[in-house]
């Protein structure tokens, strides 16, 4: 059962205590917040995946709301903060668990488990939205289904029929209407077989690997079921079967247990012709079995449809596309950081904050074409500020210009500070470097953009 992970995982956060480095790589994709339960989608030409948000120095899964993030480029993340949460339910009460977004009917559903408070067992809402990023309003008023098992993911098939999976220590499914919000027939429960889901070896008393987390989707008329396999730790395996319903055939270790996180739990997706999986781990600092981080890795499909098994790496999916400093962008878009958070901003969507002397942020494959001439920056303080430092490649790169950010006035006061810029050409890594000699934070930035005036 789930509820064997909580005390397991005394070991895995004793473990992660020691973790004191202060590294900053691709990998996790998210450094502000820790995040689990990766759910890809693809829409109009973006990747967004949403996540699930681990508090800090958790002792069980108590997590209460949503996050988004969505990229262009694989390497460069937009924080679209809180989507959906415990709140917009009004009869949930715990646990913002694993969830996945589907797109039909021009409207986005979050399928998402979480406490029913009335009765205590995990149920599974469904929340809608007209728009990808939010925010998600509860479809129903109460459970879509409820059996205390977690972990929906939802498959549209090429005929338009709509299956739930959800699981742990089963694997149940229903046909969902068309309205996405309904189903036909009664839940029933996909069979768990040694040849359709491989054979045990961790410590609860099941027989198959099958433990949680189904990622079930069609790919070149083949189906696939990638899940969490094993307890504890986990590790990622996947079937694959002619239809939706089976029958499935085990087809091996997708990641091996490995990170200082007890679970695991996938996202599979394609996208501007690459596949990637999504994953998470204990990486950050503080990190462990309750503080994970989503990460990502590139991967090819093999001839034969299979998937290659894969390693949990620091440095990430490769970037595939470059990014246009000449247009305004947000400053919560985040390649890699330390130090900042992000909040919601009184302009609309996030800023950055918390920003204290030797924080940083990193963009990546900033095409500054034939050169920058001056940046422009929102930003707003309550205390004296301090400098945006910009450097190229590298934290202590190359300087290109220094911005002076001086008291606003007020956390959510904006101004727009701009400064020189010189020597600023081609396709570069861009460092935002904080500086300032006040105590305390410095300022808050909203967006940021060059000019080659
Ligand atoms: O995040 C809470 C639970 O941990 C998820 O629902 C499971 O898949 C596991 O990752």
């Amino acid at each position: 059962m789930w509820t064997l992970k909580a005390s397991l995982s005394v070991l895995f956060l004793l473990v992660s205590l020691d973790d004191t480095g202060t590294a900053r790589a691709d990998n996790p994709i998210v450094q502000t917040i820790y995040t689990a339960d990766p759910a890809p989608i693809v829409y109009n030409n973006r990747l967004y995946c949403f996540t699930d948000h681990d508090l800090p120095s958790s002792t069980f899964f108590n997590m209460t709301d949503w996050r988004l993030f969505s990229t262009a480029d694989m390497a460069n993340w937009l924080d679209h903060g809180t989507v959906m949460s415990l709140k917009t339910f009004s009869w949930a009460s715990a646990n913002a668990w694993a969830g996945q977004v589907v797109s039909r009917n021009n409207k986005f559903y979050y399928y998402a488990p979480m406490v029913h408070g009335a009765t205590g067992a995990m149920a599974i809402g469904v929340g809608v939205s007209d728009t990808i990023t939010g925010p998600y309003v509860d479809a129903l008023g109460h459970p879509l289904v409820e059996n205390n098992e977690i972990d929906p993911t939802v498959l549209i098939d090429d005929d338009g029929q709509a299956y739930l999976y959800w699981a742990n220590p089963d694997l149940w499914y229903v046909k969902l209407n068309q309205d996405m919000i309904s189903y036909s027939g009664s839940p029933a429960m996909i069979q768990l077989t040694v040849a359709g889901f491989g054979a045990r070896s961790g410590s609860e008393n099941r027989t198959t690997s099958f433990e949680e987390g189904p990622w079930v989707y069609k790919r070149n008329g083949l189906y696939y079921n990638v899940f969490a396999a094993d307890c504890c730790s986990e590790d990622i395996r996947y079937s694959t079967s002619p239809g939706p319903l089976g029958p499935w055939t085990y087809r091996g270790v997708v990641m091996p247990t490995q990170g200082s996180s007890f679970t695991n739990h996938p996202g599979v997706i394609d996208y501007k012709g690459n596949s990637y999986f999504f994953y998470h781990n204990g990486a950050l600092p503080g990190g462990g079995g309750y503080d994970r981080s989503v990460a990502v890795e590139r991967f090819v499909y093999n001839a034969d449809g299979s998937i290659p098994q894969m390693n949990m790496t620091t440095t990430g999916a490769p970037r595939i596309d470059t990014l246009n400093p000449y247009q305004r962008q947000e400053a919560e878009l985040i390649a890699g950081s330390s130090g900042v958070s992000t909040e919601v901003c009184s302009e609309g969507g996030l800023d950055v904050c918390n920003i204290n002397n030797g924080d940083y942020i990193k963009v990546e494959g900033v095409n500054f074409a034939n050169g920058a001439k001056s940046f422009s920056a929102r930003v707003a303080s309550a205390t004296t500020g301090g400098n945006i430092e910009l450097h190229l490649d590298s934290l202590h790169g190359a300087l290109i210009g220094t911005c002076a950010v001086r008291s606003t006035g007020g956390w959510q006061t904006w101004t727009t500070v701009t400064c020189s810029v010189s020597n600023a050409t081609g396709v570069r890594d861009l460092f935002f470097a904080y500086t300032g000699s006040g105590t305390g934070f410095l300022f808050n930035v909203n967006w940021w953009e060059f000019n080659k005036l």
